[in-house]
């Protein structure tokens, strides 16, 4: 080492010992309880509302593994998605789907007809199928069919979840009385019910939670019903919303709460409403003695973990990446209402299947550490990577769709400068 390296070290050596001594720097080892010294606010977010150990000793923090599922035959006009959340009954797996099987694949809403869909999940019905171990599964039958027009859910019956009160079973579902997408996505929830998961299933043919009034935040959409007993009543979760099918509303989705002492209702609706500002398919479960909620998709907390203590008041407890498409978690819980919640620690969602390329969907199953009775250190993990297969996904080649998108997009802003 020459002289002016050696001068320059020792400076530098010196320079820190007396900083270190007037203001103490930060150290290598994050210290377990808040310095009382000051702190940048990123720091200080670091122990408030985070923890020193960040995602590792997060409860709410985890990773998604995606696995997927055997027995469910797999063809272009057969389409799978919104899975409810998961029972076990007498050892067997139960879950219930929208399920299309129609003559053709989704064309839009202007081109839909009694046959062709406009979405995914137009001209579908309710599937249950069941399990031995969460992988393989077995399709059961529908459980919930579209009836003739004009009874309630005649267009399309989807996105389903299932309730157990008082030894009886409920299915929460959308019922579409209109193709969906002509005025927005727009149905609201109903009810069938059964004696066994097996059915056979009731429809009660009727809205059980409603569109709010015109101007209100869930005025065009009552999605994606999600019910758990919560402190003795049903609360049934839902995704609001007021589009139209356009993208210029204020708030594009976001989730309330609907509370009821029966499952037929009357559901209120919480004055709070919404809970949550972000979200798409809405997924709650029991936790610890509050309710936990994956939030994924849209809005400003898109792709968290978000829990209140009272059901109501929710608030951002982890950031998460690649969330599960409409998570329909196995809660063995969820009707417990212990106020012990054990969380989640696998269960089923949806993904694009990009074999048919016409917004088909398959399911699949996810594993993840969201649960209090097991400690998986590889679901803790951040700086996730992942392979050009991901990357490239949809983008195509620049010189292609990409290219004519980005030249479209740019014109139109320029005109408006
Ligand atoms: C979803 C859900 C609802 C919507 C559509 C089918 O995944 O949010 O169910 O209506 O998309």
């Amino acid at each position: 080492m020459d002289l002016t390296c050696m001068v320059l070290l020792m400076s530098l050596v010196s320079g820190c010992a007396i900083t270190h001594k007037e203001t103490p720097i930060f150290p290598a080892v994050t210290p377990a309880i808040k310095p009382d010294y000051p702190l940048s606010p990123a720091i200080q977010r670091l122990y408030d509302p985070w923890n020193p150990y960040e995602d590792r000793s997060n409860e709410l923090y985890t990773n998604f593994k995606y696995t997927p599922l055997k027995g469910l035959e797999l063809r272009p006009e057969i389409s799978r998605r919104d899975p409810s959340k998961i029972l076990k009954i007498d050892g067997i797996y139960h879950v219930w789907y929208t399920y299309r099987n129609s003559q053709a694949l989704p064309a839009g809403p202007k081109a839909a007809t009694g046959i062709i869909p406009s979405y995914d999940w137009d001209l579908s019905e309710l599937m249950h199928a069941t399990s031995k171990d969460g992988v393989t599964w077995k399709e059961q039958g529908i459980a919930v069919q579209r009836l003739p027009k004009p009874q309630y859910g005649w267009r399309s019956v989807t996105t389903t979840d299932i309730l157990i009160w008082k030894g009886k079973f409920y299915l929460y579902y959308q019922g579409f009385n209109e193709i969906p997408g002509l005025r927005g996505d727009r149905a609201a929830v109903t009810v069938a019910s059964a004696d066994s998961p097996y059915g056979p299933w009731t429809p009660h043919g009727e809205v059980v939670v409603d569109f709010g009034d015109k101007g209100d935040w869930d005025s065009n959409a009552i999605h994606d019903p999600n019910p758990i007993i919560f402190n003795g009543k049903i609360h049934l979760y839902y995704k609001g919303s007021p589009q139209r099918g356009g993208r210029d509303d204020t708030i594009i989705r976001a989730q309330g709460v609907a509370i009821a002492e029966h499952p037929l209702g009357p559901f209120i609706k919480s004055p709070l409403n919404p809970v949550i500002n972000s979200g798409h398919e809405t997924c709650m479960f029991p936790f610890k003695d509050g309710v936990a909620a994956i939030v994924s998709l849209d809005g400003p907390e898109k792709n968290t973990v978000q829990y209140a203590p009272d059901g109501v008041n929710f608030e951002v407890a982890s950031m998460i990446q690649v969330p599960p498409v409409a998570p329909g978690p196995f809660v063995p819980d969820a009707f417990a209402d212990n106020g012990d919640g054990r969380g989640i620690s696998w269960g089923l969602c949806h993904i694009m299947d990009k074999e048919s390329g016409a917004n088909n969907s398959i399911l699949a199953r996810f594993d993840c550490d969201l649960s209090l009775d097991i400690n998986r250190d590889f679901f803790k993990r951040n700086n996730l990577r992942f392979n050009d297969e991901t990357y490239f996904q949809k983008s195509t080649h620049y010189n292609g769709y990409l290219k004519k998108l980005v030249e479209r997009q740019d014109k139109k802003s320029k005109a408006h400068l």
